[in-house]
């Protein structure tokens, strides 16, 4: 298709008269933005039906990447980048006086995801669909994402994401390939023609509706698609001739019940995971995303025994585990395939990628609660435990090595071991995180299966995260080493010459002065606060949790707020300390962290002896899109995990490649980021894993002691309880002196004394430059279409 402007402007009319009868230019701007956008959807969907000969389907592996998130962010800028028609785009908008970024305040924002896991699954559609791989996404179209966070005299107050109040462009509802998934009931097993046919009676039937939205590859023609499902009633008129009041009001209630599976996205928190319909919702995609898919083989005349070569099912985390015994509920009652066979084929076909080891994140269901809601499903797993323990057993002739990887104890089932025992391939997100899973949290298993276990370092895609985002740095790169690099962004490496070029630094440092401005007018806007563009942006942003350690950024602030009260003559570059994250709403320690943010913030930006120095802000409801103006706007991206609790981090990759220096621990894939760009460009700091694993051993972090060689620090935790700020913030004080394990006060100095290094350099702005400059040039080596590559030929068998 030939898309020109005249084109573009002729569709608007066009599209106009179908849907609203009247001409694009009397239209509301509302009505404006849906017209273009549903004439983009248009130029898509050419490519998006042709995807099936694109990939000659049958001819070609499939993967299906199976995740309960996806946190997508808005679409429409994105989409009419892949389609490379941006400039094409930008002078239709000039002719008709509109503008873009006007347009994309109305395109909705599907924010169904929680953090890293959500978005990392976002960036993995992108990039292969850009990479031309066929992959594609099964996930839960929730009538609610994530929460809205309100920051209400400085607390968290929680509030629904009605994203789509006013409908989603991008969807297409598929209800002819609807699947029903049967919960509850009772099974008998009937033996008939030599095979055990389970009858599954008394159960209730849900429908689930697929709808499709279309994944644009980066100028290829390659459209893929991410299916999301709705859970709905079977049948959805209601019966007339047996009508009455009393039914309408059972039908009522059947209705509201069926449609809460995919009511609302989960907050990730330890008091909801054990929540029925969280395994409700988990059970109701894994089946509807699996039925569709093999239905949909068998029609092509696709045999079982050759699944494996045809497609491939990635598991994000474990919250799709099901999906094993799912698979193998599916060749054995429904296909007729034996368990040893249909066992082998499972096993080929899943693969999963864990992606965090904190203990209190590991998914385990009670068996009752299991088995009474899919009873066939628990048979299986039973029979997986059985034979799998079985196997152990006999391999060591030691049952508490059995019970050590069992998938089934104490009568609750393990996740993470059912998709390790069902899965080719377990990985984890960036090299340091896949040591400890293989040296600790699954040693047994590494034992076991040593070829099962890879790395696979996360990734992000530089589409959304620098040609979306950083409009001005992508054109100064495209001029300074031509356009190739956004086809692959390794060649963003030939920016490091750069890094001593005068010139080309100022104008880098021209660039994040812009963008420091927008995000200081954006700042202005949602808080109310105004802050220096001069001043170094130092951001946090992530979700709330103890191991992130906002705590410890926080307690550096007050630290200074003291150091600039009593020492006359202190003085520093000035710096704004940006922070932005959501706790969940039943994690009682991150929403006080949250409140002490902002209560100190109030203090320190009240001041006048202390705000020309430093000033603080928390920005309510951090999303993908108050993303893309954070991080390009940010000058220091804090990274300060303690060492082995974050997976790997994404956001640190991005504040990467948008040109903010790192502050950092040793953990995820800093560690990675270190070996790139070189120790002397990167600001690390802190204890490393294995001397903490010392400390821990030894028990030998005493914080009451810890504190009284440390005076200074001292008087600042006693301020948590001696009301300077106002709140009552004994509960954070107790947390740390009562051997906090995020260890908190333990790399207390050394990040002190970082953060003193970083002001140094900044004032040193050659110097500085030149390290952005070499920070951008590697940032390409975590592109996210590396790490695919990596998945497509090491997991999932295609060679791209
Ligand atoms: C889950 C939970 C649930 C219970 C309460 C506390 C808690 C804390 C963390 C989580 C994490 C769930 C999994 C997750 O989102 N992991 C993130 O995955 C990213 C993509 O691989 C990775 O970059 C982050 O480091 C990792 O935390």
């Amino acid at each position: 298709m030939n898309i020109t402007k005249q084109k573009i402007l002729s569709d608007l009319k066009k599209v106009a008269m179908i849907m609203f009868t009247k001409e694009f230019i009397d239209t509301s701007k509302e009505d404006q933005y849906e017209i273009f956008a549903t004439v983009i959807k248009g130029y898509l969907s050419e490519n998006w039906l042709k995807k099936n000969e694109n990939y000659r389907i049958g001819k070609e592996k499939q993967v299906y990447y199976f995740s309960l998130e996806f946190l997508l962010g808005k679409m429409m800028c994105t989409n009419i980048i892949n389609l490379g028609l941006e400039d094409l785009c930008m002078e239709v908008m000039d002719e008709l006086g509109l503008d873009l970024d006007e347009f994309e305040k109305y395109d909705a924002e599907p924010g169904l995801g929680n953090g890293g896991l959500g978005r990392l699954a976002a960036c993995f559609l992108d990039s292969m669909a850009s990479i031309g791989i066929p992959g594609h996404g099964c996930g839960i179209r929730y009538d609610y994402g994530l929460f809205e966070q309100k920051i209400v005299n400085g607390e968290q107050i929680e509030g629904p994401d009605n994203w789509l109040k006013n409908g989603f462009v991008w969807e297409t509802k598929k209800s002819h390939e609807s699947q029903r998934i049967k919960f509850y009931g009772e099974i008998t097993l009937k033996e008939t023609e030599g095979y055990l046919t389970p009858i599954h009676t008394g159960y209730e039937t849900i429908l689930a509706v697929p709808y499709d939205i279309p994944v644009v590859g980066y100028n290829n023609k390659v459209v893929n698609n991410l299916r999301l499902w709705k859970a709905q009633i079977q049948g959805n008129d209601f019966d007339f001739n047996s009508f009455n009041y009393g039914t309408f009001s059972e039908l009522d209630e059947q209705k509201r019940k069926a449609e809460a599976i995919s009511k609302l996205l989960y907050p990730d928190d330890a008091t909801e995971s054990g929540r029925l319909l969280r395994l409700k919702q988990e059970y109701f995609f894994v089946s509807a995303g699996l039925q569709s898919i093999v239905s949909y083989n068998s029609k092509k005349g696709i045999r079982p025994s050759k699944f494996p070569e045809t497609f491939n099912i990635q598991i994000n985390d474990t919250h799709p585990a099901l999906c094993i015994a799912e698979f193998m509920r599916i060749l054995i009652d429904e296909k007729k395939v034996y368990w040893d066979e249909a066992w082998e084929i499972t096993k080929k076909v899943m693969s999963y990628t864990n992606h965090t080891i904190l203990t209190e994140a590991m998914e385990k269901w009670e068996i009752d609660k299991v088995q009474k809601l899919i009873p066939r499903v628990y048979m299986i797993i039973e029979e997986i435990n059985r034979r799998f323990c079985n196997k152990v057993y006999q391999k060591y002739d030691d049952w508490d090595r059995v019970m050590e990887v069992a998938i089934i104890k104490d009568r609750v089932i393990n996740m993470a071991h059912l998709a390790i025992v069902g899965s080719h391939s377990i990985n984890g997100v960036s090299k340091l995180h896949t040591e400890i899973l293989t040296k600790k949290i699954f040693k047994n298993f590494y034992e076991l299966y040593p070829e099962r276990f890879n790395n696979k370092t996360n990734g992000i895609t530089h589409r959304r995260w620098l040609l979306k985002s950083n409009k001005a740095l992508t054109t100064l790169i495209d001029d300074v080493i031509g356009y190739s690099w956004k086809d692959d962004p390794n060649l963003l490496e030939k920016l490091a010459e750069f890094s001593q070029d005068r010139s080309f630094c100022k104008k880098i440092e021209g660039i994040k002065l812009e963008n420091k401005k927008k995000l200081a007018k954006f700042i202005w806007e949602e808080t109310g606060i105004e802050v220096d563009v001069n001043s170094i942006f130092d951001t946090h942003v992530k979700r709330m949790h103890g191991y992130k350690r906002q705590l410890m950024n926080i307690l550096h602030i007050i630290y200074l707020y003291r150091e600039i009260l009593e020492d006359k003559d202190f003085t520093m570059h000035p710096k704004t300390f940006i922070f932005s994250a959501k706790a969940a709403p039943g994690y009682y320690l991150a929403k006080r962290i949250i409140k002490l943010i902002n209560s100190v913030g109030n203090l320190v930006n009240d001041d006048e002896r202390v705000n020309k120095f430093i000033r603080v802000v928390f920005i309510p409801n951090y999303s993908v899109s108050k993303a893309q103006i954070i991080i390009p706007g940010s000058d220091l991206s804090e990274q300060i995990s303690t060492a082995g609790m974050e997976a790997s981090g994404t956001s640190n990759m991005k504040f990467m490649m948008n040109g903010a220096l790192t502050i950092g621990t040793l953990d995820g894939a800093n560690v990675e980021m270190k070996e790139a760009v070189g120790e002397e460009n990167i600001f690390i700091f802190g204890l490393e894993y294995k001397e903490l694993k010392e400390i821990r051993k030894k028990q030998s972090y005493d914080p009451i002691k810890f504190l009284e060689t440390n005076p200074k620090l001292k008087t600042v935790v006693e301020m948590l309880r001696d009301g300077t700020f106002g709140g009552d913030f004994s509960s954070i004080y107790s947390h740390l002196i009562d051997g906090d394990r995020y260890f908190v006060l333990k790399d207390f100095n050394t990040y002190l004394e970082t953060h003193r290094k970083i002001d140094k350099i900044y004032r040193d702005r050659d110097k500085w430059n030149s390290m952005v400059v070499k920070n951008i040039a590697k940032s390409g080596y975590f592109s996210s279409d590396n790490t695919i590559r990596k998945y497509a030929k090491e997991i999932w068998g295609i060679d791209n």
